[in-house]
Formats: C-alpha cells, structure tokens, sequence
C-alpha cells in the first residue's frame, strides 16, 4: 500500500495563499497530498473555522497519529520553518539582500497578505477575469470597471518594489517566504492586459521566479494556465 504523507493540504491550487504554502513545501522538499477544493465548500468549512483556505493538516506529531489542522498561511510557515529549517525561506542581513534586520522579510510577507491581496486580486484580477468570463461587457467597459483598482494596484506594486533588492529575488541571491507570497499573486496579474503596469524589475524578478522547480510544480491548476477554481 502507499504510504500516506505526513501533510495534506486544504486548499484548491486557484488558492493564491494556498500556492504560497505549496511552493513553501516543495522549496522544502516535503511531501504532501493535496485536497483541491474552494473556499467555503463542505470540506473547507469542516477544516477552518471560517472556510478560507488553505488549512495544513499534520498528520503525526512525535511519531503519533494526530490529524492537528493548522489554519491561516503565516502559522502554516512558522510550522514548515520549525521542522524543515533547510533550505531556508529566510533573509540573512546584510548588503546583499539590502536590509538590516531579518524581521523586514516578514514586513513585506504580512504587506504582501494583508495589502497585496486585496489590492492585486479582489479589485483588479477578479472583477476583470469574471468580466471576461462573462464575456458581456466591451474592453474598454472593463477597464473602466477595474480603473480604480488599478490606482491601488499600482500603489502596492510601487511599496513592494521599494522593499525589494535591486536585483535577485525580493531580497537578493535566495528565495524567501517574501517571494512565496508575492509570486502567486504576480502570475495571475500576468494573464490579464493590466500586467502592464508591471514595473522591468518585477518582471525580471518574475522571470527569475519561474525558474524555480518549486514554481513549476505549483502552476497545475493555477489562473497562470488558464485554471478556474
Ligand atoms: N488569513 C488567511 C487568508 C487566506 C485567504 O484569504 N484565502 C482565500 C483564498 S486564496 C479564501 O479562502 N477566501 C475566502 C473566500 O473566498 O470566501 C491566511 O493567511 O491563510
């Protein structure tokens, strides 16, 4: 019989937080099953306590079964980190990476949560790819509709730049859980025409993201190929 992995994670790979844990699980080289399902379905609601996604199920703590179900992606990453500190998603101060102190990658991971989504995807990426969808309403209506999101869009977009490296990842020479956050973010704004407010060193730094295995690995399933949830 196959062994049953020690992980499964809750959460449909359309899911961007749900991405940023994938890609922390496969930069770390941890196996796990994934159950792809949308927010607020049964088995959404039966996982976290108000049906968002993704939830980390651990299925063993010190070598007993437990079935612990962790919820919300910054307390996922704490866990990931713990027990599977190497490679690490964290930033090491210095001229490289261009800041004094660690804790500023955990700055740009809770903008990137907290600011990024909402003004990446709830007023840009997914009025525009319903409208689409939908397939009702001219080009020009759509960019009208999504006009203002686009001013906030841009206003994200500039402070996350202004905290980043020159070049590299977000923060230099290796990925963070900075770049784990963003980067699902960025490849669905890529499918739509307001990609093109990306500033030449996002795209770079996309560029350099998608060259990651752990990139790869995650895009099945993804807006970034065409997927809807
Ligand atoms: N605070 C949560 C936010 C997760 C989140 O917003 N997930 C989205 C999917 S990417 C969700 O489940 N939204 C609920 C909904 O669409 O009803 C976390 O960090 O894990």
């Amino acid at each position: 019989m196959p062994v049953q992995p020690l992980y499964t994670i809750i959460g449909t790979p359309f899911s961007t937080f749900t991405r940023t844990i994938t890609l922390g699980l496969q930069y770390k080289g941890l196996e796990y099953e994934q159950l792809a399902t949308p927010p607020q379905s049964q088995l959404a609601q039966e996982n976290h306590p108000f049906a968002y996604l993704p939830t980390l199920i651990i299925h063993e703590v010190d070598g007993k079964r437990v079935d612990v179900k962790l919820r919300e992606s910054q307390a996922i990453v704490r866990y990931i980190d713990r027990i599977a500190p190497e490679p690490s998603l964290h930033v090491r101060p210095g001229s490289e990476s261009g800041v004094l102190l660690e804790e500023k990658m955990w700055e740009f991971v809770s903008l990137a949560a907290c600011f990024g989504f909402p003004m990446i995807e709830a007023t840009v990426v997914k009025p525009r790819v319903a409208a689409m969808d939908e397939g009702k309403l001219t080009e020009d209506e759509i960019r009208e509709k999504v006009k203002d999101g686009v001013i906030e869009l841009k206003r994200y977009l500039s402070v996350a730049e202004s905290l980043m490296a020159p070049e590299g990842f977000a923060f230099g020479p290796n990925p963070t859980w900075a770049d784990f956050f963003l980067y699902p973010l960025l490849a669905d704004l890529r499918t739509i025409p307001e990609w093109e407010v990306v500033s030449p060193r996002l795209v770079t730094w996309m560029a350099k993201m998608d060259g990651l295995p752990a990139v790869q690995a995650t895009a099945a399933g993804t807006l970034s190929v065409g997927a809807r949830p």
